[in-house]
């Protein structure tokens, strides 16, 4: 019998686009397992004794990249443990060493489906973080001087990974500056007209 590949959807877009609120429902209408990679990478921190604790708060609040061996092995076995075949990956690949460390290890093993990509400006992306932060997000990197460092990464090393993947035509951009429900509206048509 044919086993199919587990399929894939990375979710991408600047700090506070709005990714993780729009996989939430994602999952509650099409069934999708969601895995956010710096969710992942927050719990790995934050567990006694973890070898890479220290580095992963480092990076985090310097908002740059964690190393992709450690992203990458969080996320599949993460999967893995799933026990499920359809993934949105939240937040990965973020830079060329991301995007070079899973074509390395996971990506002949999984279908790629698409990238959705949260179109957000830079303002409404800080005051969205902003405000979560003051609500008492607990994250280290809610704050502004984080929050520059965040969006000086997704700038110079996130966005070229999107450009990437639309010249392969993968992309599906949506506008992220909506309220969520209305976000969710455009998800939903892109969803759909896949198939899910
Ligand atoms: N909100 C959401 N949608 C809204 C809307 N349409 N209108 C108004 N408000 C809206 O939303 C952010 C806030 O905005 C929330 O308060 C929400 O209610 C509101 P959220 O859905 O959380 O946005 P999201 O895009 O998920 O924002 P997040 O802060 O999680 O994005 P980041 O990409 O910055 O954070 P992430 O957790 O992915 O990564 C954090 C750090 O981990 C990185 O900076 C990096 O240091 C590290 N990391 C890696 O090293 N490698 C990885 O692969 C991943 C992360
Ligand atoms: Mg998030």
């Amino acid at each position: 019998f044919i086993v199919m590949a587990p399929k894939v959807v990375f979710v991408l877009g600047g700090p506070g686009a709005g990714k993780g609120t729009q996989c939430q429902k994602i999952v509650e209408t099409f069934g999708y397992v969601h895995l956010s990679a710096g969710d992942l990478l927050r719990e790995e921190r934050a567990k006694p004794g973890s070898q890479y604790g220290e580095l992963i708060e480092n990076y985090i609040k310097e908002g740059k990249i964690v190393p992709v061996e450690i992203t990458c092995s969080l996320l599949e076995n993460a999967m893995k443990v799933s026990g499920q075949d359809r993934f949105l990956i939240d937040g990965f690949p973020r830079n060329q060493n991301n995007l070079e460390g899973w074509n390395k290890t996971v990506a002949n093993n999984v279908e790629l489906q698409f990238v959705l990509f949260f179109d957000c400006p830079l303002d409404i992306c800080t005051e969205r973080c902003l405000q979560r932060g003051a609500a008492g997000s607990g994250r280290t990197d809610d704050n502004l001087e984080s929050l520059k460092k965040r969006f000086n990464t997704y700038v110079q090393e996130t966005k070229p990974i999107i450009d990437h993947y639309a010249t392969m035509d993968l992309v599906k951009t949506i506008d992220a500056t909506k309220n969520p429900l209305e976000v969710f509206e455009d998800v939903k048509a892109i969803f759909k007209a896949k198939g899910a």
